[in-house]
């Protein structure tokens, strides 16, 4: 078992619970502490340490790492795009104090390593839609791409200026049946699921051709491991790093789902979020990542589709 003490920002969160429970197994339940301002997710209940935690409080944060021993933190509170949307000033101040939060804290007691995620969102619509590049023009038009931008330049000049082991990962919208997404614009990827096996029927809030970039939440996971796990001389990327395993559109998803639940069917309706899918790449370059710490995904849309719906029916 390794040695690390662990705390996880946010841990009750989509990817927090499945994280969580991930790095629980490699450093022992004991040592992987989850934290959130939410009540712990039933997943997380009885199964390790938890504790009530407002990421905005910097000298509660402190006194938990300094009086647990904490050697690394993975920092996932922040609001979505499509919430951050309905409430940009707030979304700014917790996506960026937050990180800032950490980042201060990490240097001044020298923790191992931080790991904190971007988004696919950095991204805006002067970017390239297919392919998008690791280094590219990046003009983003949403609170969350501004914060999420501006949130890799800080961890990259923590790197730079005080040494601090902050690693990132570009994720492009994650699925997953464990735990609910917490209100972004790939969410519709999620819901689809849930209403085509209870109704057989689901309203999109994106046009059926809404290419995006999206992964499955193991491949996510596991990519989050491997980067934390890489030697420090392969992450060359200091920012954050692209990572892809598929594309599809709202159409492309319900066909596939057709072919396990053949009376399913779907009906578009656009709202405020096509505005912001708009904005971001259909697809995404990440041979920086497959090249430095040797990313490969698992999961396409077959084969995610059927283990969604396997799990879902359980
Ligand atoms: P989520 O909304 O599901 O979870 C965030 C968690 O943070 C929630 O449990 C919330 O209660 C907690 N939180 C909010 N404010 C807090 C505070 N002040 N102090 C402590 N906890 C607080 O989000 P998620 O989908 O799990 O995303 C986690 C991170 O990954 C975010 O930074 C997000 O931007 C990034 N990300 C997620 C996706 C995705 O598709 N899920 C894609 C790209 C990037
Ligand atoms: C969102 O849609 O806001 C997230 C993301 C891609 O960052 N899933």
């Amino acid at each position: 078992m390794k040695k690390d003490k662990i705390l996880v920002i946010g841990a009750c969160g989509q990817i927090g619970v499945e994280l969580t429970l991930a790095l629980r197994t490699i450093y022992g339940v004991e040592n992987v502490i989850a934290a959130d301002l939410r009540e712990p997710n039933q997943l997380l209940q009885g199964s390790g340490p938890y504790i009530s935690l407002d990421v905005m409080n910097k000298e509660a944060l402190w006194e938990l790492i300094v009086d647990n021993g904490i050697t690394q933190v993975y920092h996932l509170a922040a609001l979505l795009s499509a919430t951050g949307e309905k409430n940009p000033q707030f979304a700014w101040n917790l996506n960026m104090q937050g990180l800032l939060n950490v980042l201060e804290i990490a240097k001044k007691e020298k923790l191992s390593k931080i790991f904190w995620p971007s988004s696919i969102a950095v991204f805006g619509s002067t970017s390239p839609k297919q392919n998008c590049p690791q280094q590219t023009i990046i003009e983003p038009t949403t609170v969350y791409g501004i914060s999420k931008h501006a949130g890799e330049f800080w961890c990259n000049y923590f790197f730079m200026q005080y040494g601090v082991d902050v690693r990132s990962l570009r994720y492009p919208g994650l699925i997953s049946y464990k735990s609910e997404p917490g209100g972004g614009t790939t969410d519709y990827a999620v819901e689809i699921f849930h209403h085509a096996l209870k109704n057989k029927y689901y309203e999109c809030f994106l046009k059926e051709d809404t290419y995006l970039p999206m992964m499955y939440m193991p491949d996510a996971i596991r990519a989050t491991l491997e980067l934390m796990e890489a030697p420090a001389e392969k992450i060359k990327v200091r920012t954050s790093y692209n990572i892809s395993s598929m594309s599809f559109s709202p159409k492309e998803i319900s066909l596939e789902i057709k072919k396990h639940i053949p009376d399913f069917s779907i009906t578009y309706k656009p709202d405020y979020r096509q505005t912001i899918a708009d904005s971001w790449p259909q697809s995404i370059d990440d041979s920086t990542a497959r090249n430095d710490w040797d990313w490969k995904e698992k999961y396409d849309l077959a084969t995610m589709t059927n283990d969604m719906l396997k799990n879902l029916k359980l």
